[in-house]
This record gives structure tokens, sequence and C-alpha cells, in this order.
């Protein structure tokens, strides 16, 4: 109440709320802009936060997405939450994450989407982009969309199917614009973090190959395990940690995938947050801050173990 902003942590947000409270960040702390990196498809602004301490800054860099798939509320939700924790920087303990990395941070790439979630169809997964289906009229599947390997596996051709690949890799001005800012900052970018609900999984690259684990795959795994116990730790929620192939599927045109495979940054992790599917997308609100809270201590463990390579 009066804080400048909605943002509470206590309920699922608008996306207005979300862009309201980052503009009041910026306005407040020095360390924080707000840029615009692209519109939706409906010509919302697709919002990213930067939080350096240097500036103009060219410090080694992690990069934090939230929302590429609409209906999956914690991720935007978890995603503010590490941003607000690490702007306010509670008893300076993010101290070292502040000056060891530049941090640029998107907490809801698929805005139209997360938007439609809350006015129209609660379940809603992909882009709000024309089709020019007579059925099924809108949405890409995001995720299955970037260039690395689109279309090979595990992503449909069919504009009424969930993980609709789109017309071609890009298609979505989402993903367009997201890949293009982080190609812009790729010689910056240290590490690449995407979040998605749920399963309580740490994915490890690639997601379009059963057969394909990167050179560096147990490299991957020896990093991701400092931040997977961190996470643990906290309330003893249990994440597994492989490939998609291995957990779930084969997916090509993932986001994580790309990152690795074409922008070359090497350390590229997806996590699907709580809960295994209880409530799956549908996690009540009360557990925001505590998914927060763990996801905090994932990443900052994670950044840490990053920052002695
Ligand atoms: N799961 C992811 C999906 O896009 C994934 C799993 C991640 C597949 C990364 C491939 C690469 O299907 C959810 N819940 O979205
Ligand atoms: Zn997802």
């Amino acid at each position: 109440q009066g804080a400048g902003h909605r943002m509470t942590w206590q309920k699922y947000h608008r996306y207005a709320d979300i862009v309201n409270w980052a503009t009041f960040l910026r306005d407040r702390d020095p360390m924080v802009k707000v840029e615009s990196i692209g519109k939706t498809h409906e010509k919302r602004d697709i919002i990213m936060l930067k939080i350096s301490k240097s500036g103009g800054g060219s410090k080694p860099a992690i990069w934090i997405d939230g929302g590429m798939h609409a209906r999956e509320w914690i991720s935007p939700a978890t995603v503010t939450y590490i941003a607000n924790k690490l702007v306010t920087n509670n008893k300076r303990q993010y101290d070292d994450l502040l000056e060891m990395f530049d941090w640029y941070i998107v907490p809801v790439v698929n805005a139209d989407g997360y938007e439609f979630t809350h006015t129209g169809d609660r379940f809603w997964r992909k882009t709000r982009s024309g089709t020019g289906n007579i059925y099924c009229k809108k949405g890409v599947d995001p995720n299955r969309n970037w260039d690395f390997k689109w279309g090979s596996s595990g992503s449909s051709k069919d504009p009424c199917s969930d993980i609709y690949a789109g017309p071609r890799a890009f298609s979505e001005s989402e993903t367009q614009s997201m890949s293009q800012k982080i190609l812009q900052l790729r010689s910056q970018l240290k590490m690449y973090l995407t979040f998605h609900s749920y399963s309580q999984l740490w994915l490890i690259p690639y997601g379009y190959s059963k057969y394909e684990k990167p050179a560096d795959y147990n490299e991957l795994v020896r990093l991701a395990s400092q931040g997977k116990a961190a996470l643990e730790r906290t309330y003893g929620t249990r994440y597994q940690m492989g490939t998609a192939p291995d957990l779930l599927y084969e997916a090509a045109g993932g986001s994580d995938d790309w990152a690795k495979g074409v922008a070359g940054i090497k350390y590229s992790y997806c996590l699907e947050l709580r809960d295994t599917g209880r409530y799956g997308f549908a996690l009540p609100a009360s557990q925001i801050v505590p998914t927060g809270e763990e996801t905090m201590n994932g990443v900052a463990a994670l950044a840490r173990s990053l920052a002695t390579k």
C-alpha cells in the first residue's frame, strides 16, 4: 500500500502491474534500467530490466527470462521476485552477485498470452499471433519457435496444436525480439536461464534429441548441481536434473537449446518450477514467496559457482 507500485508476490499480477513495478524500481534505483526490447504481436512492449552497478557496463552477465508460456504464472512471479531481491539487496546479501555480474531480466516474454490467461482462457500456452487457419486462429508455441533444429522433433506443424512450431523459425515477434537482444549481448552473457512450470526439473540442453548431448554436458551438470542443492536445501523441494528428452520428451526449437547451440552461451538452463502436478499451472499464490525464495537461493548459488570459473 502506497509503495508506488502494486506488486506484492501475494497474488499473481497483470502485466501492467509488472511494468509499473519495473519503472518504479528504475525511478528509485540508479542500478536499474528498463528497456523495451521489442513489441509483442498485439503491440505490447516486451520489457527488460538491466540491473547493473557498472552503468554503461560490460561485466560478465546473466540472462533470466520468464513467461514464455502464458499459463505458467509462477514463472513471471518468480522472475520478478528474483529481480526484486537483487535490487533491494537486503542486508547487502547480494553485494557479491551485483559486483560480479550485470543482470538482464525479461519477466514476461509472451505478454499477449499472459494477458489472455487473465481475460480469456486461463490455460492458454502460446502467443496470440494469427495462424491463417480458420479453426485455430491464434497462437504459436514460442518454445518451439527458436532457430536451432527448428521443427525437427517434439513440435507440430498443426496450428491447432499447443506445440505448433510456427510457419518458420522466429515467426513470432516475441522470439525474434528476444533473440536479437541476446545476440547483441552475447559476448557479455555467461549464463542463460529460462523459467517455465511445472514439474520441478532442472533441464540441461539439448532438448531436441535423445541422442545429442553437448560435449561439455558434464560441466553443465556440475555447475547446476550447486544451484539445485541450494534450492532444495531451502524448503526440501526436490528437483530432478537432466535433458528434456531424458526427463520429459524431445522438443526442438526451445530457447535454451538456441542460447547454447547458436548464441554460444555455455551455461544454458531451463527450470521447470513448482509443483509436480497437484496444482500444476494453477499453483496457489501462497506458493509464490516460497518458490521465489528457494529459486533465488538456487540462482544465487549458481551465480556464485559461475563466478569462480
Ligand atoms: N515445458 C517445456 C516445453 O517447452 C522444454 C519443456 C524445455 C522442452 C526446454 C524443450 C526445451 O515443453 C513446459 N512446461 O513448457
Ligand atoms: Zn513452459
